[in-house]
């Protein structure tokens, strides 16, 4: 199935969404309409059981997104610019609060917006090519996206210092070496590769994988010790489920499991 937003497809492969980034003469940047989508489509992921991994990446070849749309920025007036910004932490916090897994294919400029987009994913994959960077100190602003909160907390606090103080860009090298990105691989390989990481954590455990993800992501949040409660409480949880029964017995009778996400 797919759908046609403005500015991003949607196209939906049994339990995986594909979302491509579509305005690639303008290096797919983020205006409103962009922002929208984004939610738009997050809306219809969080409403649809079945989906279970997004890979989200960018069309044309040379960008995943390059930042906020710096053209539209510059004719926003005040109260404009406050919709913007509260658009867009609604999209990004939606998006790192989906259940299903959601892995970044990076081909090209990661870029302001763009990389923050990356830091509310769960896994990176990029091409050897790709450009991770916070620019926003070149047009004399900060980062608005999270990134001030996010770089730090995934690379390290003086790492993120040296990228938004700089406005560097790294290249995809440097970037894996930094822990922003998971795997390198080959413009050919990205999508074949973003898929088959989806579909080997698809044939685990559903209730495993969503838990595990809420524990991570919120224990990243809190001190050590309420966040060992957290993962307690999700132990708990999937040791009530049938997955977990399938998964023992599975083992025992040595062939594989069959989960159903109860
Ligand atoms: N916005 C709008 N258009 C962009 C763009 C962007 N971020 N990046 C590229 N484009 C457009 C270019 O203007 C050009 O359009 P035309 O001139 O052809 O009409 C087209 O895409 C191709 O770009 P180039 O011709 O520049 O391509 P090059 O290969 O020469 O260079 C580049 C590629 C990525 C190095 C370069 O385009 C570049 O430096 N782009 C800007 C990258 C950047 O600075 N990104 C950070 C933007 S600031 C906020 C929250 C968040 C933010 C702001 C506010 N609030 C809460 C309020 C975030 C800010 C940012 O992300």
């Amino acid at each position: 199935m797919s759908m046609e937003f403005k500015n991003l497809l949607f196209e939906k492969r049994g339990p995986i969404v594909i979302l491509t980034f579509n305005r690639p003469q303008a290096l797919n940047a983020l205006n409103e309409e962009t922002l929208r989508d984004l939610l738009h489509a997050c809306r219809q992921i969080r409403e649809d059981r079945e989906i279970r991994a997004v890979v989200l990446t960018g069309a044309g070849g040379k960008a995943f997104v390059a930042g906020a749309d710096i053209k539209a920025m510059g004719e926003m007036a005040p109260l404009d610019a406050l919709r913007f910004a509260r658009l867009g932490h609604r999209a990004f916090a939606m998006l790192e609060k989906l259940d299903p897994v959601v892995i970044a294919a990076v081909d090209g400029y990661a870029l302001g917006g763009g990389c923050e987009l990356v830091l509310c994913c769960d896994l990176i994959l990029a091409t050897p090519e790709s450009k991770f960077g916070q620019p926003e100190v070149n047009l004399g602003i900060i980062p608005g996206f999270g990134g001030t909160q996010r770089l730090g907390r995934l690379i390290g606090r003086n790492r993120a210092k040296d990228l938004i103080f700089t406005g560097r860009q790294i290249a995809a090298q440097e970037a894996y070496e930094y822990g922003l990105v998971q795997k390198i691989v080959s413009k050919e390989e990205l999508m074949k590769e973003a898929l088959q990481w989806a579909e080997q954590i698809l044939s685990k455990g559903p209730i495993a994988i969503e838990l595990s993800k809420k524990a991570i992501n919120n224990g990243m949040e809190t001190d050590l010790h309420t966040g060992c409660e957290l993962e307690r409480n999700a132990f708990a949880t999937v040791f009530a489920t049938e997955d977990r029964k399938e998964g023992v017995q599975a083992f025992l009778e040595k062939r594989k499991p069959h989960f159903k996400g109860r």
